[in-house]
This record gives C-alpha cells, sequence and structure tokens, in this order.
C-alpha cells in the first residue's frame, strides 16, 4: 500500500485531524483493524487513543464520554464485522440521543470490486436505521468533509450517531484543509403554539409537569425548577429516562412514573393540566387499555424530538430545544396563586437483614446514598432494582444520573468508564446487576489501566431476576421455573481481579457501609459483589 503522500499538501488524515482538533475531540475511541491502521501513521501527540476490547464496549464509553462532555464523541471501528459488534450499542445511543461521530474501516478502493477480505458491502446500509446519516464518500479527498458534515448532523437536535465509511487508502491521499464552522445546535419554539400552552399553564388548576432526559441533556434543570416552583406544579419523572431531570428530594417531586398506561392515569389523575417536559408522552414497556389521560386533562409537551412530537396519541407538542423552550415559557408564564400540593410519602427505612439471611436490595440502596456526596454521579443497569432505586437513591443534582433509553443491556459498566474519563476528579458509582455486568464486563480493564475512580457496585441476586418478576405478566404460574434466567457461579471478585482491578465480595450486612465508604474514596476503580436477596 502507498503510505507517502501523492503531494505536499495535507492528507486526508492531516485534514481529518485537524478537523477534529478544532471540533474539541481530541479523544478516539477505538478497535483497531488492518483496515484502519493507516489512519493512525503519526497519531497526533495532542490525541489520545482509548482502546475497547470489543465494540460493544468502544460505543459505550464514548456514549458515556460524549453525554458528560456534552460534544460529539469520535469513534473507529473495523469494517462490517466491527460495526456488527457495535449494532447494538449504536441503538442505545440512538435512543439515548448521543451524539458520536463513528468512523468505520473499509478495505481499499481498488480492490473493492472484487469482494476483498474484510471489505464492508453494504458500508452505509450496515447501522441503518439508527444513524441519523451514514455516508461513504465518493472520492477520498471528500473524507475530511463528510467527518465534518456527520459532525454538525451528529450535533444538531435530536441529537444521535452518524457513520462514516473510509476506505484503507484514502487515509494517506491529499485533501484540502476543512474549517470548523459555527453551525445551529437549537431549535426556538413556534410562538403561537407556545402562547396556547402557556395559556393552559396559567389558567390551570392542579398543574403537573412530567419531566424527562432532554432536560439533563440540555442543562435545563435550574429553568425547570424554577417553572414547577412558580406554578406549585407536582413533578413526575417520565418512566425509562435515561437521565435524571429534577432533583428527587425537590418538596413538590411526587416520584417516578411506571411504564404501563392505566398505572400512569391513575398517578394524573386530579390533576387538569399536565406539561410533559424532554420526555416523550408517555414511554410504555407492556400494552395497555382505556384512554391515554385521565378524563378533563389536557397535555401540552416540550420536545426535541420530531419523532416523538408526532407519534404522541394526545396533547400539543412544541418541538423545541428544552433550555430555549423553557426560557420562552418562563416569559409567558402568570401563575395564580395556588395552594402546595400534599408532599409525597417517603417509604419506611430498609431494615438489615437478619441473621443468616440476603440484604435486600432496598437497604443496600439506602446504605449507598447515605455515604455517598451528592455530586457523585450514579449510572446504572440494574432492571429489577430500578423501583427500589427510585425510592432508596435520590438524585440530588444534575448531571449526576445516567441509564440507558434504550432496554438494551451491556451500557452501564462501558458508560461509566467514559464518564470518569470525561470527568475525572468526579466519583463514578456504576450501580449494575449481576446479569447487566456480564455484557461488558471488560470496560474493567479500562477502569484499572486509566485508574479511574469508579465504585462498581455488583448488586448480586444470581439470577436476571427482572425477567422472573415479569414471566407472570405473560401467564407464567407464579414461581414457575423461566428458562435461560439463573446466573450460578459468576465470581466477580475473580473477574474484577482478572481485569486489574481489586474487588470484595459482600454477603454480611455489618461490613457494607465500611466497604462502600473504602469504595468511595479509593484513588482507583474499586468492585464490590453486593449478594442481596
Ligand atoms: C442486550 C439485552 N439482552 C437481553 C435483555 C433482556 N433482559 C432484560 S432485563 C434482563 C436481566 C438483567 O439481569 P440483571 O442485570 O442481573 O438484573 P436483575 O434483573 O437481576 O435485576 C434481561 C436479560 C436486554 N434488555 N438487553
Ligand atoms: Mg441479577
Amino acid at each position: 500500500m502507498n503510505t507517502s503522500p501523492a503531494s505536499s499538501g495535507p492528507t486526508v488524515r492531516d485534514a481529518t485531524y485537524a478537523l477534529l482538533r478544532g471540533l474539541g475531540m481530541t479523544t478516539v475511541f477505538g478497535n483497531p483493524g488492518s483496515t484502519e491502521l493507516s489512519m493512525f501513521l503519526d497519531f497526533p501527540r495532542d490525541f489520545r487513543y482509548v482502546l475497547g476490547l470489543q465494540e460493544s464496549v468502544v460505543v459505550g464509553m464514548a456514549d458515556g464520554f460524549a453525554q458528560a462532555t456534552r460534544n460529539a464523541a469520535f469513534i473507529n471501528l473495523h469494517s462490517a464485522v466491527g460495526v456488527g459488534h457495535a449494532m447494538g450499542a449504536i441503538f442505545t445511543a440512538y435512543r439515548n440521543r448521543t451524539p458520536l461521530l463513528i468512523t468505520a474501516g473499509q478495505q481499499a478502493r481498488g480492490i473493492l470490486p472484487f469482494d476483498p477480505f474484510l471489505s464492508s458491502v453494504r458500508a452505509t446500509e450496515l447501522p441503518r436505521p439508527y444513524v441519523k446519516w451514514a455516508v461513504e464518500p465518493a472520492r477520498a479527498e471528500d473524507v475530511p468533509r463528510a467527518i465534518a458534515r456527520a459532525y454538525y448532523l451528529a450535533m444538531m437536535p435530536p441529537r444521535g450517531p452518524v457513520l462514516v465509511s473510509v476506505p484503507a487508502d484514502d487515509w494517506n491521499m491529499p485533501a484540502d484543509w476543512v474549517q470548523p464552522r459555527r453551525v445551529s445546535r437549537a431549535l426556538r419554539p413556534e410562538p403561537a403554539l407556545l402562547a396556547e400552552i402557556a395559556a393552559a399553564l396559567n389558567a390551570a388548576r392542579k398543574p403537573a409537569f412530567v419531566v424527562g432526559a432532554a432536560i439533563d441533556r440540555d442543562g435545563a434543570w435550574d429553568a425547570t425548577v424554577q417553572l414547577a416552583e412558580a406554578h406549585q406544579a407536582r413533578v413526575f419523572h417520565a418512566p425509562m429516562s435515561g437521565r435524571c431531570g429534577f432533583p428527587n428530594h425537590h418538596p413538590l417531586f411526587a416520584g417516578y412514573l411506571p411504564p404501563m398506561r392505566e398505572r400512569i392515569v391513575e398517578r394524573l389523575t386530579g390533576h387538569d393540566f399536565v406539561l410533559v417536559i424532554g420526555a416523550p408522552a408517555f414511554t410504555y414497556h407492556v400494552d395497555g387499555q382505556g384512554p391515554f389521560l385521565p378524563a378533563g386533562t389536557t397535555l401540552g409537551q416540550l420536545i426535541d424530538d420530531p419523532e416523538i412530537a408526532a407519534w404522541a396519541p394526545e396533547g400539543s407538542a412544541v418541538l423545541c430545544s428544552i433550555g430555549l423552550g423553557l426560557q420562552d415559557l418562563q416569559v409567558l408564564s402568570s401563575p395564580p396563586a395556588r395552594t402546595p400540593p400534599p408532599p409525597r410519602l417517603l417509604p419506611a427505612r430498609a431494615e438489615p437483614p437478619a441473621p443468616g439471611e440476603r440484604m435486600s436490595v432496598a437497604y443496600v440502596l439506602q446504605t449507598l446514598a447515605e455515604v455517598r456526596s451528592p455530586d457523585s454521579i450514579i449510572v446504572e443497569e440494574a432492571p429489577s432494582a430500578r423501583p427500589v432505586m427510585h425510592e432508596r437513591l435520590p438524585i440530588l443534582q444534575a448531571e449526576t444520573f445516567h441509564e440507558m433509553c434504550s432496554g438494551g443491556l451491556g451500557f452501564g459498566m462501558s458508560a461509566a468508564v467514559g464518564v470518569a474519563l470525561a470527568q475525572p476528579d468526579r466519583r463514578v458509582i456504576a450501580l449494575i446487576g449481576d446479569g447487566s455486568a456480564m455484557y461488558t464486563i471488560q470496560s474493567l480493564w479500562n477502569a484499572a489501566q486509566a485508574k479511574l475512580p469508579i465504585a462498581f457496585v455488583i448488586l448480586k441476586n444470581r439470577r436476571y431476576a427482572a425477567l422472573q418478576d415479569f414471566a407472570p405478566q405473560f401467564g407464567f404460574a407464579p414461581g414457575a421455573k423461566v428458562e435461560g434466567s439463573a446466573l450460578p457461579d459468576l465470581d466477580f471478585v475473580a473477574l474484577a481481579a482478572g481485569h486489574g482491578v481489586a474487588g470484595r465480595r459482600i454477603d454480611d450486612a455489618t461490613q457494607l457501609r465500611e466497604a462502600l465508604q473504602l469504595a468511595l474514596c479509593a484513588t482507583g476503580p474499586t468492585l464490590l459483589e453486593v449478594e442481596v436477596n
């Protein structure tokens, strides 16, 4: 392969690195192969390469990193097979609305007609429909411009992943420099429709808000609190949200909505107007019956995603960036005097287990809530523990909570690493189920290599509890065997050691508090395998 540039001007590689530098993307997440190697010739010294040991880990780390830096993350994958391994994590990033600029290797242009080893025959079709744009540029010299276009598209609302397929010999070809441009990243709401929603909110007797992930993604946490306080609105959290949109200890907070139609209607009953901010209305997990809203309730929605605005079964939807939408709504807001809603009932304290019994998840999370600092960042993937977490582990500050919006396991372990890489001064707590941990367990190696201050707390119940809990809904008799849901003989302390992370097994409730405290002040990563019932 020819590795010398055809002229003395910049190569595709030079122009690409200069562009990435200008766009603030000097971290490359990847797993390389021969079709990508020439990209890394003379790798610039101000860039860092973060190697993921499997592509799900690569994309998951980049997802967490992009969310925590509020910029697109740059990824390089190995042609078809690397993109294939990454596909579940790309789907999750698409659902999370995370901007990811993915480049994928491709065979050299000269041999593409001969279906060569490692080529990706339909490189731009493979990641669809879970990328906003995919391209294999017509000429080598078009690659830097395609990367620029991909970046701006990824960063435009609704944000998401994009993919550029780059033939191996393109990197050494001549190209022009591409200067970064100022391209809009936010949407202002349509004034007339927003005014209708403001009028309905002002006129409401008992308004409620339903808040979602887009609030936190858009830095609109304070604006939401202000508007809720001004209107004395009860604030529910939307179901299945990847980020947290409201302080969980606020007196107006009314808890998390379940992803079930009837239960949502039940919870919203008594509110004549519901304002949904930065969330779908609504995310369901199981089929439901009956109305979508309580009788007599009307709904307004601020959302940055045209798809979500379009499919909502009820109400008026304003397409806008959440920060700008709330800003404009604030101007139109003239709340009448309203009595504050009654505070939410909190659960009784969880008790430690009787001797010889395993700890409850409630007890573990309650203890974690007591010992963690409010600015520590929780990354959660522990499906059956989630409702318990909503009650026992309140999220207190903006940008301190992540889970995936997709339902695809494998995000948590790797995203925790990405968040920690982006915010090395913060403590990250990865709260992960024993089943979920195994989808991207290699993330432990990244945490160890980069000495990241992550406390991995593995909730070990030796099973896929969420599936067992769900089974009765699908006709299983209570307690009936659910095939493929038992997880015997996994040893997370050994797995941690095998990846270079210090681990400890906690099966005695009296050791839990001290073990958590130690993990939360360790200089590097630690793993606690906590035996729960
Ligand atoms: C990639 C992927 N495969 C399978 C599933 C189905 N699934 C949903 S919850 C779950 C169990 C998770 O187990 P664990 O992390 O141990 O949490 P627990 O249910 O025990 O709380 C599975 C397998 C999924 N959501 N994503
Ligand atoms: Mg489990």
